[in-house]
């Protein structure tokens, strides 16, 4: 059967997926097309939960995580690193050219610095201001589909059939300092085995870390769930933990190895965005709470 390429990311991101789908149509290669996508969201000021621009920890510092997995299983990510534009390429540095999966902090700082990446300042004066005016109340809840709103997670499949993944984010704004969520965690937040598929995830990264949420979902496909099925379970089982309180936004989207992908939340609001021969689509997504 004929290959089809495609991309897909958590949310509306419409630059990022055509970003990707460029690379794709090009030939390029799934892993290129990942990175090269969520790059677009990390550079955008406006996005404030990715990248610059990105709203800080609560002692106003801009602390990123990130990672990235390609078809043979090999992975790199980035943890609270500071002052670096790019963390996704920082983490396909850490993948490519050590012998290590994660480096977190300075250590990820430093060897951004080796690798030849620029110290940038990630605060911009929006996110600054609102964290001031943060301070005032210093009340820590995230608010459903609003704050914390735009993690990028992105899932593509090349010309070759094969997958990749990227994830890449700030944060929840104003964490603790040091605080690292699912997105940068392998099996958490990004989960990518090139014969089955990939699951990527965005909301409350605590709940997703301790259901091992992306791992869970391509695993689920192994056994011959469907994309939509298996995100289904993912975000059930969160939910079987969270009786009582489930007044959280969780967001997961996978694809599998024939392309066809799913999604599933659990507060209504969350969307994935489509880039393949079909179109550029922005899928509503199925909720627990309806
Ligand atoms: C985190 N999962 O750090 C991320 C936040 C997020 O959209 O997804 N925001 O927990």
């Amino acid at each position: 059967t004929e290959i089809k390429p495609i991309a897909i990311c958590t949310w509306n991101f419409e630059n990022a997926t055509a970003k990707a789908w460029e690379v794709l149509k090009a030939g390029g290669s799934a892993l290129d097309a990942v990175e090269q996508g969520v790059m677009v969201e990390e550079a955008d000021e406006n996005n404030q939960t990715v990248g610059i621009g990105g709203r800080p920890d609560r002692n106003g510092n801009v602390t990123l995580d990130s990672c990235i997995m390609d078809k043979d299983g090999n992975c790199g990510a980035v943890l609270c690193m500071q002052n670096i534009a790019h963390p996704v390429s920082v983490a396909r540095k850490v993948m490519e050219d050590t012998p290590h999966v994660m480096l977190a902090g300075k250590g990820a700082e430093q060897f951004a610095y080796e690798k030849g990446f620029e110290k940038v300042n990630l605060l911009t004066e929006k996110s600054k201001q609102e964290w001031l005016e943060w301070k005032k109340t210093s009340q820590y809840k995230p608010i459903i589909n609003i704050e914390n709103h735009d993690t990028i997670g992105m899932l593509a499949i090349d010309r070759n059939g094969d997958i990749s993944g990227a994830c890449t984010t700030s944060g929840m704004a104003y964490k603790y300092a040091g605080r690292v969520g699912d997105s940068p965690i392998i099996g958490a937040g990004l989960f990518v085995d090139n014969e089955i598929g990939g699951a990527t995830a965005t909301g409350v990264g605590e709940e997703v870390v301790r259901t091992v949420g992306s791992f869970l979902i391509v695993e689920l496909m192994r056994q011959g769930k469907s994309p939509q099925e298996a995100c289904e379970e993912g975000v059930k089982r969160i939910i079987a933990k969270n009786k009582d309180n489930t007044d959280f936004q969780i967001g997961f989207i996978a694809i599998n190895k024939k392309g066809e992908t799913g999604s599933f939340c659990i507060q209504p609001g969350f969307t994935y965005r489509q880039y393949s021969e079909a179109g550029h689509i922005n899928h509503p997504s199925d909720s627990f709470i309806k």
